[in-house]
């Protein structure tokens, strides 16, 4: 996959946003690079209401011409053709669903060497590497591994399209890109923006 695509990735479920179709809309126009539909946790939207919402993000997506990607539920994304699916580590494994989504991208994440080699070789197109920082959007999340093991990762696979996520904010995006990654993936920081625009331009490459 294009690296690029990793620049700003943005994460969002009904959840994170009060109007999360009118975030998603402002963060497309402010030029995110890839979108991730995560549709997790309490009081989350399910059955013809989840699909529906789905659908909505996805059209969206479609017409900004932004990757999207379904978390986790692989049977949804590949009814309703998304672009690429991202799973974690207690998910199906990719082995089981890679060859029913050959034309889409696989996200991994990853938290160690070991489930970053297994992730390459199982064909995964891009590894998500967090939380950098202490994160309250994923009430499981392990606990913060800072920007060691991101470098690790870097030079291990010098080419290989990297994401960082957790905490991340417009004061360390660039020390997260520095150790290496390809781009910074967020929920909180865009949800909770009054100024999305410029929230997205200063965690964006080069600004
Ligand atoms: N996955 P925020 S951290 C969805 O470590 C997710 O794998 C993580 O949200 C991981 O930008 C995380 O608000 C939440 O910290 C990221």
């Amino acid at each position: 996959m294009n690296r690029n695509l990793l620049d700003v990735y943005f994460i969002m479920g009904t959840q994170n946003s009060k109007k999360p179709l009118e975030t998603l809309e402002k963060a497309l126009q402010a030029g995110i690079s890839c979108f991730q539909f995560r549709e997790k946790g309490a009081g989350c939207l399910t059955g013809a209401a989840y699909e529906e919402f789905a659908l909505a993000c996805q059209k969206l997506c479609n017409a900004y011409n932004v990757p999207f990607i379904v978390n986790d539920d692989v049977e949804l994304a590949i009814k309703i053709g998304a672009d690429g699916i991202h799973v974690g580590q207690d998910d199906v494994p990719i082995t089981e669903f890679k060859t029913l989504a050959t034309d889409k991208i696989v996200g991994v994440s990853v938290h160690n060497e070991q489930e970053l080699d297994q992730a390459i070789r199982s064909g995964a197109n891009y590894v998500g590497i967090g939380p950098i920082y202490p994160t309250k959007s994923k009430h499981d999340a392990k606990p913060p591994a800072g920007l060691d093991f991101l470098r690790v990762a870097r030079m291990k696979y010098p080419d290989f399209p990297i994401v960082g996520i957790g905490g991340i904010n417009e004061f360390n995006a660039l020390d997260v890109r520095l150790s290496g990654a390809d781009g910074v993936a967020v929920i909180s920081v865009i949800c909770e923006s009054s100024d999305i625009q410029t929230t997205i331009q200063k965690l964006s490459k080069g600004k």
